[in-house]
């Protein structure tokens, strides 16, 4: 076997695939806006900087272009990486690479969350690769053939290398991840982020996030950067440091990023961070809301969520340019027959456009996959995804356990409160909403070309939703009233209105497929259906 540690090393890095169906995979409007996939594979360009820069790299995104023999023939090494809902795409990733002789190194959050399905692979670099790859590179020195390498410690990510950015087609991505901190302070049960990154937030230095966005600004990109932080404010006042010197930078810079993250809701009670957020040209916010009701927040040991009104914290989001998107999980214990209405009521009402509706999912390692097996209610233990290569995220699986509420309730509310919200008048109803109140700051300063650009994306996304006998009218009345009422917000409800195409497509098959699961249950009785997932 080759020395692989010698510099002409060829080392293949693979995003896995992720599934069509999946809430997030929203193809059909990056092709509208001239790109093929929504986000680049952040770890993987991690990884490449943390392997010896002697070496060749080359990363395939299989979800923007195939897969080649040419690309197994020039390696010397494969390395794949990926979460839970791409499980099934590593696999075969794995036999294929054998095929050709290329030893494989696995790493990620679902090889770390669950070693013992990638077992075919050479060598398991679990965890944080910071902590794991110098292990790996150590034996591979020595000359192992195959190992596994994991440790309890977490990365310092003051330490933390500069992604190696330079691997990707920029035009390929809607949006370019970068990563400010890893952990989250709080304790929710059924998170796995707590478990996999620990609830310390540790963050960045403001001047590695400059070298950062430096790094894309040399390298030509502009647009949309994503912060994949768990949760984004964990350490509020280094990021107040932090958003100070990026504010600095995107003035010399001209404003050429605006941004979006992951936070918990309480940053709705922090003006100062909002504002300096504002001041940079933060337009999305993902927030974990879960379920409106205070009762089930306290089981679930979400706390910070509880005695908060959503439509308050959600419309001051709006009040500093920020869409909330948000998550909102069914079947925890301590549900009722109000569950859905009061879930259905706080989406309507606060005017969230994209709202990310789940079915409880006890994630490997999780508090509340613990709890469900001391208490014999785990059917599966959360792990592969069911046989199906439909089941890819907690819309499409979950309720892994015996229920408190009948299972067929459940469905059934499930299937309400997506027909609900993704109904084409409801849906716009929330874009105008959103539209009317959403108050931008639009710093960001696009170039000719990328203004060109979304300019043919406006006219193709008019032609799609304008003259369609579903969506015309709603999509007309809509850009009508915000084009009068709040200019400013036409950009935005666009883009949310943009994305109906692909949540009317997304939740007719997840209403498809949970009335399969509806039919099997009805055809086996409730009872059955657990034992025969146990
Ligand atoms: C951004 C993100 C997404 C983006 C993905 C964008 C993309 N193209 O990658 C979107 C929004 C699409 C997404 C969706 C989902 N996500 Co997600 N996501 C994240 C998030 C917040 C950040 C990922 C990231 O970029 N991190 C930064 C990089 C640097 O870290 P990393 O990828 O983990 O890589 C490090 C190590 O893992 C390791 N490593 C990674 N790969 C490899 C490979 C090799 C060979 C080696 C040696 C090491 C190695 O080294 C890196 C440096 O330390 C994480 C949480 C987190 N803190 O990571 C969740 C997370 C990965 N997602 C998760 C899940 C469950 C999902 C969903 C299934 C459901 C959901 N939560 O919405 C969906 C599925 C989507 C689908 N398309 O089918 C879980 C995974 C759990 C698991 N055990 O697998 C996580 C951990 C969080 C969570 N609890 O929700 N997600
Ligand atoms: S606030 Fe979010 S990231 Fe933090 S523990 Fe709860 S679910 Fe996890």
């Amino acid at each position: 076997m080759k020395n692989l540690l010698e510099s002409g090393t060829n080392c293949l890095l693979i995003q896995s695939e992720f599934s069509n169906f999946s809430f997030w995979n929203y193809v059909e409007i990056c092709k509208i806006a001239g790109a093929k996939y929504p986000a680049s594979p952040l770890g993987l360009l991690t990884v490449a900087a943390l392997l010896p820069q002697q070496w060749k790299f080359k990363i395939v995104d299989i979800n923007v272009e195939p897969l080649q023999e040419e690309h197994f023939e020039w390696a010397d090494m494969v390395c794949i990486g990926g979460m839970l809902a791409q499980q099934k795409s590593m696999l075969s990733l794995i036999d294929q690479a054998h095929r050709y002789h290329c030893p494989v190194v696995v790493g990620g959050p679902d090889p770390t969350s669950q070693p013992s399905f990638y077992q075919s692979a050479d060598y398991l670099v679990l965890g944080e690769g910071e902590i794991t790859i110098p292990l790996f590179l150590n034996d591979l020195a020595k000359g192992c053939q195959s190992g596994s390498y994991e440790s309890d410690a977490k990365a310092d990510m003051k330490e933390a290398v500069v992604p190696r950015f330079d691997l990707i087609r920029f035009k390929d991505y809607i949006q370019v991840g970068m990563q400010y901190s890893r952990g989250c302070p709080f304790n929710c049960e059924f998170c796995d982020v707590i478990e996999l990154y620990g609830r310390k937030a540790r963050t960045k230095t403001p001047e590695q996030i400059i070298k950062e966005l430096q790094a894309l600004y040399d390298l030509g990109y502009r647009g949309h950067i994503d912060f994949v932080d768990d949760n984004f404010i964990g350490n509020k006042k280094n990021l107040s440091e932090a958003l100070a010197v990026i504010r600095d930078w995107s003035g010399v810079n001209n404003y050429p990023f605006y941004f979006s993250t992951e936070s918990s809701i309480n940053l709705a009670d922090d003006d100062d961070l909002l504002r300096m957020m504002r001041d940079v040209d933060f337009r999305y916010v993902f927030i974990g809301i879960e379920t409106s009701e205070d009762e089930i927040l306290r089981l679930t040991h979400k706390k910070i969520n509880v005695n908060k009104s959503i439509v308050k914290s959600v419309s001051k989001f709006y009040s500093y340019g920020m869409i909330v998107n948000a998550g909102f999980i069914i079947g925890f214990d301590n549900e009722s027959d109000q569950t859905a209405d009061k879930m259905i009521r706080c989406i309507q009402d606060s005017g969230i456009c994209m709202a990310m509706v789940g079915k409880l999912y006890a994630l490997p390692g999780t508090q509340l996959t613990k709890r469900l097996k001391k208490e014999g209610r785990l059917l599966e233990d959360g792990s592969t995804l069911r046989d199906s290569a439909l089941q890819i995220d907690q819309m499409s699986s979950g309720l892994n356990f015996i229920t408190t509420r009948p299972r067929l309730e459940i469905l059934n509310d499930y299937i309400r409160i997506i027909k609900y919200i993704y109904d084409p008048v409801h849906y716009f109803e929330r874009v105008i909403y959103t539209g009317l109140n959403l108050k931008p700051v639009n710093k960001y300063r696009p170039s000719i070309a990328q203004m060109m650009k979304s300019g043919r994306a406006f006219m193709r996304l008019c032609v799609k939703l304008g003259f369609n006998k579903t969506t015309g009218w709603l999509y007309w009345k809509m850009f009508l009233t915000v084009i009068f009422k709040n200019p400013r917000a036409i950009e935005a409800a666009v883009n949310l209105a943009a994305m109906f195409i692909h949540f009317n497509n997304q939740s007719k098959f997840i209403i498809d497929l949970t009335n399969e699961e509806i039919n099997s249950i009805e055809i086996c009785d409730e009872e059955r259906h657990d034992q025969l997932m146990h």
